[in-house]
């Protein structure tokens, strides 16, 4: 029987701590009645524009988004601060990124059945990493006891697809026996909290999988990886341009442009297209129909962007058994969302069972796995 690339294992790491849209807002409208009141003067003469309110209703109403994880919470909330407390750790402790990678690298492997003896490279594929060198993935590597090598890769969005795409070329030539792609979505401290337009969107959370040849797979979980898939297509429409050449500039190194911002009208209008005809490309490409679908786990941004796309690729919209949602409680969780929903709700498909993983942002990027359960 010919050997094929399988997905064998995969592990979601929750942070403790979370807040729900109406803590998120009570602290961002306590600190907007401060800023207005700091600012009268200029806000009458019209110098300035008063800072708007935020609400929880409209956020739930357009994302469906009610609650996300936080890794350190303390801070977040603080009408005088607004951003996360992270401890600062020294060279020889392990990294705040690598401890929520190692976390769902292990319960990946332990789904797959597997030990770092089974694995010889490691992906951690996300939005940012803390650092730029050493890789987190060779910190990771090396907590875990694995020999081999590792690399970091930033796609946004679609970070953990991209990686799996490089996981599964790799088993499938022959240069990995077991590749471990990891995707510890650190996103807080880019999250502008002061900025009523996108404060609700970002969680934290670790999502990890294990990608091997069918040969060597013991896992009662399998999915055959049948195809991937990857675009990108440049876009201004979300960025963050903090960066090491931020240190050059005589810019204030945290204001609003160098944290996450995005004209969210656009992307919700440019991306549900392009994301409904990759999906429809990739299993026409296979020879599959969208009808014999019998998973979509979608990257979790927005649930009115899921309902549009699988409104155009169905003609309805997808039930939650179809497309299961997750960022109700995880919010969007940058590349990890596809995962998340992947990891949670897998087990219950038959020998046979077709599914898609597709992730999409910014870039924009674009990615997509079409598996079936073994
Ligand atoms: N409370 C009350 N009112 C609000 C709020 C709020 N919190 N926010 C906005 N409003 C107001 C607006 O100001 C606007 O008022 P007006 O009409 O007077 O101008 C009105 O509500 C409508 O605003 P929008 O048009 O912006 O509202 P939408 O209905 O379009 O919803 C969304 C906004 C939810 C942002 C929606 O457009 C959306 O989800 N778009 C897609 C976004 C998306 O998928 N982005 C992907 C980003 S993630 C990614 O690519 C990865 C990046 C890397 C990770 C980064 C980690 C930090």
């Amino acid at each position: 029987m010919n050997s094929s690339v399988v997905i064998s294992g995969v592990g979601l790491w929750t942070p403790e701590h979370s807040i729900s849209n109406e803590e998120l807002v009570t602290s961002y409208n306590a600190w907007v009645e401060l800023f207005n009141l700091e600012n009268e003067t200029a806000i009458k003469a019209e110098e300035m524009e008063a800072k708007p309110l935020s609400s929880a209703a409209f956020i739930e109403k357009a994302s469906g988004i009610k609650s996300r994880y936080i890794y350190s919470k303390k801070g977040a909330l603080d009408i005088h601060r607004m951003r996360p407390i992270l401890d600062v750790r020294e060279d020889d402790q392990v990294s705040h990124q690598a401890e929520m990678a190692i976390a769902a690298a292990q319960k990946a492997l332990s789904a797959a059945n597997k030990t770092a003896a089974d694995i010889d490279m490691v992906i951690v594929s996300c939005a940012y990493t803390q650092r730029s060198y050493p890789a987190i993935a060779i910190e990771v590597q090396a907590a875990l006891g694995i020999e081999g090598f590792g690399f970091d890769m930033l796609v946004a969005c679609s970070a953990a697809t991209f990686g799996l795409q490089r996981a599964v070329d790799a088993v499938k030539a022959g240069t990995s026996k077991g590749v471990l792609v990891i995707n510890p979505e650190l996103t807080s401290p880019q999250v502008n909290y002061m900025d009523r337009d996108s404060h609700f969107i970002f969680g934290d959370v670790a999502t990890a999988v294990v990608v091997e040849s069918s040969e060597t797979c013991q896992s009662a979980h399998a999915f055959d990886v049948l195809s991937t898939k990857c675009v990108t297509s440049y876009s201004n429409n979300i960025r963050s341009n903090f960066g090491y050449l931020t240190r050059t500039t005589d810019e204030d190194p945290y204001s609003a442009d160098k944290l996450f911002h995005q004209n969210g009208r656009k992307v919700f209008k440019e991306v549900c297209p392009m994301a409904a005809d990759h999906i429809e490309s990739h299993l026409l490409s296979e020879g599959i129909n969208v009808s014999a679908l019998k998973r979509w786990w979608l990257h979790q941004a927005n649930i009115n962007m899921n309902l549009l796309i699988s409104r155009r690729l169905l003609g309805r919209d997808a039930t939650l058994e179809e497309a299961p949602v997750v960022l109700d409680e995880y919010a969007n969780t940058a590349s990890a969302g596809s995962i998340i929903a992947f990891a949670k709700y897998h087990d219950d498909l038959s020998a046979g069972d077709l599914g898609v993983i597709c992730s999409f942002g910014a870039g924009y990027s674009i990615g997509s796995l079409i598996l079936r359960k073994r």
